[in-house]
């Protein structure tokens, strides 16, 4: 019979067959009545408990005695202070600060705003919303400067959309896996949903002369950050964002204002936004032709690399988040395309040899994160875990030899911070010892 659009994909008892090595079961097994599906696969999820170990509850003081008060802007568990961003320059010495997301310990497809990654180049400005400004001019008709107020009397528009440095996943480059969690080697890229006012209603209120083709943007910040962006860009989906995740951005996330430009390289979204000019060149700033650029093996450089191309990682299990007995699981992991939407996650765990499509949680949205899952039943031996991408143009994830063929790897193992390279979207391997124990790797 046809399934109707409306109805949910059933477990089918042939689901609960391997669909690849190594233990992987089809997507379906788990989805809809997932723990009648567990029942099926001859195993339960998690330590459910039956029979006599099935007592009544008893009562733990929290349930005997008033809590405590409520504060104004909450703040998560106590004992959720683990889920924490990881510091580059947590004495605050006056270099570059960088927070990394903690991915292994999130799930879903949006970053909380306390826990989204940031770079700051020389620490957080505390910008006085009400005295910022933001100045549009250059190849203008009518150059025009906007306050956070006049900003919110245009038309405002929501879009989830991922934001990713160039840097992130270069602890790949180096020619030995380097041994760290998942925060280190991808906790530069998170997800929020934005709020702001899309550019081409500005760029169309100063009247674009013919002329321009490029436009610099420039952060209000010591270091006046600038990076050029050809103009097609700014009359598409570049946004002002205002709010992040529904709030007002974060002050390391560019409060008040911010360029949003998505599915493109981190640094080209410039926070505390106060200047952009319309020209017919790219002005070839500092960060775009000395920081932001792709050495090649022979010497030469890529000029430019606006777009984060598709990529994927396992978030559960990674390394720190072991596996603590054989049985059923489920593989959590997140997938993000800055050309579109994702269209196919494959998974495989035993290295690459053979592969089972994920399921994917909808609505999937373009240049945003998608989780995906998959059902695995673990026999308690050695095997390797990996997931590869596939987006809506058509692009798909490189394996690692065949990325490093192309763009080379460092020649020395290099601490986790210290990277000259940027765009490596390579698939991401984690072995797992029959101990449960899971470890970075390259397959
Ligand atoms: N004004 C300003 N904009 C900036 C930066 C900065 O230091 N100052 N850092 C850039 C870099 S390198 C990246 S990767 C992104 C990170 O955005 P996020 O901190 O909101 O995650 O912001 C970019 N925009
Ligand atoms: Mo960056």
């Amino acid at each position: 019979m046809k399934r109707r659009a409306d109805q949910p994909e059933q477990p089918n008892r042939q689901d609960i067959e391997e669909v690849a090595g190594n233990g992987l079961l089809h997507r379906r097994a788990l989805l809809g009545k997932g723990m009648a599906a567990g029942t099926l696969l001859g195993s339960t999820l998690g330590p459910l408990a039956t029979g006599a170990a099935a007592e009544p509850l008893t009562e733990p003081q929290w349930g005997l005695e008033i809590g405590e008060d409520t504060p104004p802007y909450q703040s998560p568990s106590k004992f959720s202070q683990k889920v924490a961003r990881t510091l580059s320059n947590p004495k605050f010495e006056p270099r570059s600060s960088i927070a990394r997301t903690p991915h292994h310990l999130l799930e879903g497809s949006l970053t909380p705003n306390g826990l989204h990654f940031t770079i700051n180049h020389t620490g957080i400005p505390q910008i006085d919303p009400g005295r910022h400004k933001l100045l549009i001019h250059g190849l203008v008709k009518r150059p025009l400067v906007f306050t956070l107020d006049a900003l919110l009397r245009y038309p405002l528009h929501s879009r989830p959309a991922f934001v990713e440095c160039g840097g992130n996943s270069a602890p790949l480059f180096s020619p030995k896996p380097i041994q760290s969690d998942l925060q280190a080697l991808h906790g530069l890229s998170s997800c929020a949903e934005w709020t702001g006012v899309k550019l081409s209603i500005l760029l169309d209120e100063c009247g674009v002369d013919s002329s321009a083709k490029w436009f610099v943007a420039e952060g209000g910040d010591a270091p006046h950050l600038m990076r050029s962006v050809p103009i097609s860009k700014g009359m598409d989906d570049a946004m002002i964002a205002l709010y992040q995740n529904g709030e007002p951005l974060m002050p390391g996330n560019g409060f008040p204002m911010r360029l949003l430009l998505p599915g493109w390289e981190g640094n080209l979204n410039i926070k505390f936004l106060r200047r952009i000019k319309l020209v017919t060149d790219p002005a070839m700033t500092f960060w775009e032709s000395q920081v932001y650029t792709e050495p090649m093996p022979k010497g030469k450089s890529y000029n430019f690399t606006f777009i984060n191309e598709v990529k994927s990682f396992i978030t559960r299990p990674s390394p720190g988040v072991d596996l603590k007995q054989p049985g059923l699981y489920e593989l959590s992991g997140i997938a993000y395309s800055g050309k579109g939407k994702i269209t196919k996650v494959m998974v495989s765990a035993d290295g690459g040899k053979s592969w089972a499509e994920a399921a994917l949680q909808g609505p999937i949205q373009s240049k945003a994160f998608t989780r995906f899952r998959l059902p695995w039943r673990w026999n308690g031996g050695p095997a390797i875990l990996q997931s590869r991408a596939w987006d809506d143009q058509g692009a798909f994830q490189p394996t690692r030899a065949a990325f490093v063929a192309e763009r080379g790897q460092l020649d020395r193992e290099p601490p986790v911070t210290a990277f000259r390279n940027h765009h490596c979207n390579v698939i991401t391997s984690w072995a797992v010892s029959s101990s449960g124990k899971v470890s970075h790797t390259y397959a």
